[in-house]
């Protein structure tokens, strides 16, 4: 690439549902432009988006990648994005540093509500997009309907975007196939051709009226935010083609229309019209640039992380979306030392000297920084929230002796993907690794094999039960007395024990009068009951329990807090058993978020889970969505977004936190006792 005849720049993130067409739109843009001489196809596992081992093996994108393309002098960096729910954060996290977003959807009108929550994103953060309308090859099934099929589409797109759709284009079809299309800016009308541009024809007879109706539609739509095209079309004089595409592209870059395109991206057809909309209409860094408050132009840099790559070997690379100013390979950042500035293809490198404002490149060895930070200042810039996992599996190195290696490749997994989280529970002492869905976690586990060398093997985590006690049981005495040679061992304590209101913990209390117990001893009578409460007769923590310790002897010579400790742990014993112990379950309070034509199958899903609804409602901002307020059993909700995902086409999230301890019902119960060997030991492998 000729870097001296660049004269501007286009930053496009590729998104939309899961296997819409994105990887293969990129490779056809790819091809295209002339970046690559041999096209690949995601069946063949050989795309430039897809290049990943873990993105070929399953035939999806599932991380962001980036790639430059130039067609007529200006430079594009495409982002593919996933598409998979299970990978939204990766998108999130790249759209934030774009111009503009193409969204790639089919030509499914039942599908389009998939897009709800791509569109709330894309609107919140003010995010110039259009849509491409891929697989037109499966739209049409004879030359009338493939009209009505693209107005289908149309109407279920603007039922779900909340800024005008604006068809661009409108299909030409012929024996059930889409053939062309007409530009509705120069009414145009164009045949595909395989391999290369389409061939310009004359505007179909028989298409005409609907092309007059789509193009007056289209441009009242653009006369909304134009005054003058306004006045021009009250007096039906017919707008010149430079105002109408100046009126796209002032629209587009304010995020105030939607436009739409038609195409075929494994076939490259409607590809350039799209390329060239982007070359003509969507906004340049300059202009994103002022709209998110920055000046471009000014030398101090001013970046920001929109993904963290470790590479197979091990180095870390940073995308990075320049805001302001000029960056040197070798220049100080934050502190670090930038080493290596790059453009990307796939996994292909490009080394660069510096770059300009205004460009997404990746930068080297950005050590300690992360996906969202800010680079070359201490601004703060907003960044894509984290969404909260909704699925976990506790892991274990396949070889003991890994575990050593485990947190420092988890710390660089999570870099990566900052959807993931890791904990070490600390009841369960299991390490859990949350995140979004089956998939999401099976693909971070590849990374760890496959990157770090650390296979693991994976099992659903246990529930974190809780036991308490229903009965009080006073005077409850327990002695340790010990001999066996020299100092002898002697304690000896009375305690009260009682069932404290759910929520209370734990409490100990002191009512020794006349040092029967002397001080010193005190702490460990009170770390024996803690310790021994820590798995309590049915083998799990005890929580909403009260103990006072009410009398007991000592011996001058043999006592000792350890002794304390011991006579404690055995009144603990002996007094439990009378306590009526009860099994406790974490239940947490959960908002499900999904369509509302689902919402049935929702409240449902809750019922036969053990669910507590407490209402639901539209929710707020999401154009025909509902959120339903549930309490949930956590040992319920294992499953919960795989089945939810299902019954919502995929779409269908949830929040959740940790609400209280609740009594598990008398049947199950003794089920779970059963599976986990009455003594919570962790063999609880539903
Ligand atoms: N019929 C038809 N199939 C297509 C077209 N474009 C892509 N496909 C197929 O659709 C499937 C998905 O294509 P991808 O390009 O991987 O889709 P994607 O949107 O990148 O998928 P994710 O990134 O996993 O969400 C593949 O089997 C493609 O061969 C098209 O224009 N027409
Ligand atoms: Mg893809």
């Amino acid at each position: 690439m000729n870097e001296n005849v660049i004269r501007a720049t286009r930053n496009v993130a590729i998104v939309g549902p899961y296997l819409s067409g994105k990887t293969s739109l990129l490779e056809s843009l790819l091809s295209v432009t002339g970046t690559i001489t041999r096209k690949g196809n995601v069946k063949d596992g050989n795309t430039v988006g897809d290049s990943s081992p873990e993105a070929r093996d399953r035939k999806m994108s599932v991380e962001v990648n980036s790639a430059t393309a130039e067609y007529e002098n200006v430079r594009f960096t495409f982002l593919d994005c996933p598409g998979s729910i299970e990978f939204a954060q990766e998108t999130y996290n790249a759209l934030i540093g774009v111009d503009a977003a193409v969204i790639v959807c089919e030509p499914v009108a039942d599908r389009t509500l998939t897009l709800a929550p791509l569109f709330k994103f894309l609107d919140d953060w003010e995010i110039p997009h259009l849509v491409f309308i891929n697989k037109i090859d499966r739209a049409c099934t004879d030359e009338i309907t493939c009209g009505s099929n693209f107005t289908e589409v149309l109407n279920a797109l603007k039922s779900v975007s909340s800024r005008p759709i604006v068809p661009h284009q409108y299909p030409i079809g012929k024996n059930e196939q889409i053939i062309g299309f007409i530009d509705l800016v120069t009414e145009q009308a164009y045949h595909y051709h395989p391999g290369a541009p389409a061939d310009p024809v004359p505007l179909p007879e028989h298409l005409k009226a609907q092309e007059s109706a789509a193009r007056q539609e289209m441009l009242e739509e653009l006369a909304n935010f134009d005054d003058h095209l306004l006045e021009e079309l009250l007096e039906e004089i017919n707008p010149d083609v430079e105002e109408i595409t100046r009126d796209f592209k002032m629209e587009l870059g304010a995020d105030l229309i939607v436009p739409v395109f038609i195409g075929i991206a494994e076939q490259d057809f409607g590809v350039r019209p799209l390329l060239e909309a982007l070359l003509r209409e969507a906004p340049t860094p300059e202009t994103t640039a002022k709209r998110r408050g920055f000046i471009q132009s000014e030398n101090k840099v001013l970046g920001q992380i929109l993904k963290t790559y470790y590479t197979p070997q091990g180095g870390k690379l940073s995308l990075v979306r320049m805001w302001r100013g000029t960056l040197a390979d070798g220049a100080l950042l934050n502190g670090v030392r930038v080493n290596g500035l790059y453009r990307l293809t796939g996994q292909q490198t490009q080394s660069l000297q510096s770059v300009s404002a205004g460009e997404i490149v990746a930068v080297g060895r950005l050590e300690g920084l992360r996906t969202g930070d800010v680079l070359g200042s201490d601004e703060l810039l907003p960044k894509a929230e984290i969404i909260s996992p909704v699925y976990a599996l506790a892991i274990v190195p396949e070889k003991r002796n890994d575990e050593v290696k485990l947190s420092s490749a988890l710390a660089k997994l999570l870099e990566e993907d900052p959807s993931l989280v890791w904990e070490q529970h600390g009841d369960t002492h299991e390490v859990i690794l949350w995140g979004q869905g089956e998939i999401h976690l099976k693909v971070g586990l590849d990374r760890l094999r496959r990157k770090y060398n650390l296979p693991m093997v994976t099992h659903l985590p246990q529930v974190p039960y809780k036991e308490t006690i229903r009965k009080p049981a006073s005077s409850i005495h327990g002695r340790y007395k010990h001999q066996s040679g020299g100092h002898g061992q002697f304690g000896d304590v009375y305690l009260d024990i009682a069932p404290q209101p759910r929520g209370e913990g734990f409490n100990f209390t002191d009512k020794i009068v006349g040092g029967v117990v002397p001080k010193q001893y005190i702490p460990g009578v009170e770390v024996g009951v803690r310790e021994y409460l820590d798995r309590g007769p049915l083998g799990f923590p005890v929580v909403d329990v009260s103990v006072t310790l009410t009398n007991g002897s000592y011996h001058s010579v043999d006592s000792s807090e350890q002794a304390f400790k011991q006579a404690a742990r055995l009144a603990m014993q002996s007094g439990m058993e009378k306590c009526e112990s009860t099994l406790l379950e974490p239940i947490a309070k959960v908002e499900i978020c999904a369509p509302n034509e689902c919402t049935s199958k929702v409240l449902q899903l809750i019922s036969g889970h053990r669910g507590q609804i407490l209402g639901y409602e539209g929710k707020a901002d999401w154009k025909g969505w509902d959120a339903v307020s549930v309490y949930l059993p956590i040992a319920e909700m294992q499953n919960l977004i795989v089945e939810l995902r299902s019954q919502t086409m995929g779409v269908g999230f949830f929040h959740w936190e940790f609400d209280r301890l609740q009594e598990v019902p008398e049947p199950l119960a003794k089920r779970v006792l059963l599976t986990t060997g009455g003594n919570g030991n962790g063999n609880d492998k539903r």
